[in-house]
């Protein structure tokens, strides 16, 4: 398989999948996916360990899963419905509730199918986030997805800290890593940031002001986060950074 069959396979689980669904307030949640490759021995992986990009608990792919050569990465862009949904107002649209929570379950199915996938094939597979070992300290967890899809060729940081892909930043990420040799994604950037143009229009969206010019207070965004789960449980999310910004769709000025 290569990165057309794993953009294959996962667009498949996108349209029918009855996950990719919440039914009950009449929601496709997401939108075809990308695929980005990474070399498992790509060195910038073993720079994540260094304390100004994760730290020193990052563990590699090869120490996820010894026998790794490869890593696959995927975006999944929440659909129009759940994006427009969220433009108005300080608090999080429903829409985009259900996106964060039934929507995570999605992407966990898809890790999921992914790995199985590779395993019928006979091919080893492993998702970090499905591995006992996967922690977070600090809000810096030991297998990044938007770090992995920085190195996967998918994109770049913003200021407010979203990564942005071709589609966009409105989207969840996710990964996993397998011992089957495949052709890297180039990556089409140099810089942490290139796909960001600075506008700021991240910054009013934030209706905590987590956001200055200087990039994202996480621990304000996370007390915001906690408050709205206790307001909407068994959901959360809040999302106004990546909705109605230019960078919502696409990379800007491209
Ligand atoms: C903990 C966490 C949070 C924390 C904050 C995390 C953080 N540190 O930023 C809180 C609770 C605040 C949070 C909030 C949100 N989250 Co969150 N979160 C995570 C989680 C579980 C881990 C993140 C992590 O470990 N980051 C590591 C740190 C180090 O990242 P960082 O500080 O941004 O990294 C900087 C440095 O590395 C620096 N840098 C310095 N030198 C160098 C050199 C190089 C080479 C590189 C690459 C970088 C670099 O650049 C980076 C950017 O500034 C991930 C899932 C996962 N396991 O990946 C989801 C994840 C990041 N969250 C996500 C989302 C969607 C959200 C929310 C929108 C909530 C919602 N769903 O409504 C908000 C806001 C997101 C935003 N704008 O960033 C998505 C991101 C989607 C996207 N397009 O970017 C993720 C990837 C989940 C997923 N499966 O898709 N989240
Ligand atoms: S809205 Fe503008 S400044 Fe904010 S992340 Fe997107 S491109 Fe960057
Ligand atoms: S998710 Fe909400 S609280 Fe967090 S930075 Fe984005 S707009 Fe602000």
């Amino acid at each position: 398989m290569d990165s057309k069959d794993f953009a294959a396979f996962i667009t498949d689980l996108v349209n029918e999948s009855p996950l990719n669904r919440a039914p009950e307030i009449g929601l496709v949640i997401y939108s075809n996916p990308l695929v980005g490759i990474a070399s498992a021995h790509d060195p910038l992986f073993t720079r994540l360990k260094e304390p100004e990009i994760v730290g020193s608990h990052y563990l590699t792919p090869t120490e996820w899963l010894p026998e790794a050569e490869t890593v696959i990465s995927y975006f999944l862009p929440y659909s129009p419905e759940v994006r427009q949904a969220n433009y108005n107002g300080d608090l999080p649209a429903r829409e985009w509730l259900y996106g964060r929570v039934e929507g995570e379950a999605f992407n966990d199915a898809v890790r999921r199918m992914l790995v199985a996938e590779v395993q019928s094939k006979g091919g080893l597979a492993l998702a970090p986030l499905h591995d006992a070992r996967y922690k977070t300290v600090k809000k810096r967890s030991n297998w990044s997805e938007r770090h992995t899809a920085y190195i996967s060729g998918l994109g770049t940081f913003g200021l407010g800290k979203s990564l942005i892909t071709e589609l966009g930043c409105a989207g969840r990420f996710g990964s996993v890593v397998v011992n089957w040799k495949i052709e890297p994604t180039p990556r089409t950037y140099t810089g942490v940031y290139d796909n960001c143009t600075m506008c700021g229009e991240c910054i009013p969206r934030c209706p905590v002001g987590a956001i200055t010019v200087n990039g994202k207070d996480i621990w304000t965004c996370s007390r915001y986060l906690d408050e709205i789960k206790v307001r909407y449980a068994p959901r959360y999310g809040c999302g106004k950074c990546q909705t109605a910004v230019a960078c919502e769709y696409s990379v800007p000025g491209r």
